[in-house]
């Protein structure tokens, strides 16, 4: 008896994608300017899946997808996978809002080292939470979510390595899978591709499982309803609280991808004036903070801030400030460089949806898809 009921497994036999499954397929230019998200980099073959990041003639592709708008509140999402490691890629394993209005995300796995020795737990709420796991994930392990109310414990082969209470979704979630290229201001991912980075990364999916939440009366065999074994590993949690006021942080699962999928329209097509439903920028600004004991180093981010204000008259926090790598301190507070809405962000912050219209309109006129 557990709590969970298997839903759906993917062994990705054959050569094709169950479309059954993974409804949208990621297309279009990334918001951080690195890449384009092409169906081509999700290969199915010798029994896995295969999502590719190439470099092809100096253009970055990658692939990502997702069986939004299919979702469900509460599960169990089973995975094996590996990584493989390269400077300036990372790959991001989540749950994201099945109304793709981003209001929450969990981050099961979010590379944030390029040699991949660590990688990132993370549940986007408030306070946002960050684990850090000390797994290589270039290597084959087993993952597995359960997400319960109030809950989500992150299991690495059968160990419990991430456990997060505070601000848990409760609404409908869809499972999601991508790759992506980094920026160089990106440094909590280690920044952008350089000359160690090779041609091709691949991140392999063997298997993908999606349970039901059915306590009590489950019939898999996994993690049972009792108190599970504490952590095995040191995990060392970040605590940060969102202003109330900031926009969302984290979004490596941006609107315009989804978009193109036509059976994933909900909520990208009339977004409300002045909003933007998906931002994204997908790093956790304190990272760069940690200091050797996992706390954090307040008095520098005291004086980052403190820079700001001085430069701009604003209080702004560390989460909305721009990378220390931007030249341009004052202008980025409306306009993060990876939010696919900046071309379209004025000054006091809203977005030109005309214009937005335009150069979705434009790209379905010259390819027959909808993103941005
Ligand atoms: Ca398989």
């Amino acid at each position: 008896m557990s709590d969970f009921t298997e839903i759906l497994r993917d062994d990705f036999n054959g050569t094709n994608l169950n479309r059954d499954i993974w409804n949208a397929l990621y297309q279009g230019q990334y918001g951080n300017g690195m890449f384009r998200w092409e169906h081509s980099q999700l290969e199915v073959a010798d029994g896995k899946l295969t999502i590719a990041t190439e470099n092809e003639g100096g253009q970055w592709l990658s692939g990502g997808l997702s069986q939004i708008p299919e979702g469900q509140t509460y599960g169990s999402y089973e995975f094996r996978a590996r990584i493989d490691p390269g400077q300036g890629t990372a790959s991001v394993i989540l749950l994201w809002p099945s109304s793709n209005q981003w209001t929450d995300e969990v981050n099961i796995i979010e590379t944030n080292r390029p040699d991949r020795s660590q990688f990132a737990f993370i549940n986007h709420g408030e306070p946002n939470v960050a684990q850090y796991i000390d797994v290589n994930a270039a290597e084959w392990h087993d993952y597995r979510l359960d997400w319960t109310p109030g809950s989500l414990k992150l299991y690495v082969d059968g160990e419990l390595k991430g456990d997060i209470t505070t601000d848990v979704p409760e609404q409908p979630m869809s499972f999601s899978m991508q790759s992506q290229v980094m920026a160089p201001h990106e440094t909590w991912f280690g920044g952008g591709p350089d000359g160690s980075t090779p041609q091709r990364v691949e991140m392999e999916i063997d298997w993908v499982k999606i349970s039901a939440w059915t306590p009590g009366a489950g019939t898999e065999t996994g993690t049972p309803a009792s108190a599970p074994a504490e952590p095995t590993a040191a995990v060392a949690e970040l605590a940060v609280t969102q202003d109330a006021d900031a926009p969302a942080p984290d979004a490596p699962l941006a609107a315009e991808q989804v978009a193109s999928a036509p059976e994933a329209e909900a909520g990208t097509d009339t977004p409300e004036a002045g909003t933007a439903p998906v931002q994204a920028s997908s790093a956790d600004p304190y990272a760069a903070y940690l200091t050797a004991d996992g706390g954090l180093d307040w008095d520098a981010i005291a004086a980052r801030i403190t820079a700001h204000h001085e430069a701009t008259g604003r209080w702004v926090p560390l989460e909305d400030l721009p990378s220390l790598a931007s030249a341009d301190v004052a202008s980025a507070a409306s306009a993060e460089p990876s939010d696919p809405y900046a071309p379209w962000t004025g000054a006091d912050g809203g977005i030109d949806w005309d214009g937005v219209a335009a150069q979705v309109t434009s790209n379905a006129e010259a390819t027959g898809q909808w993103f941005l």
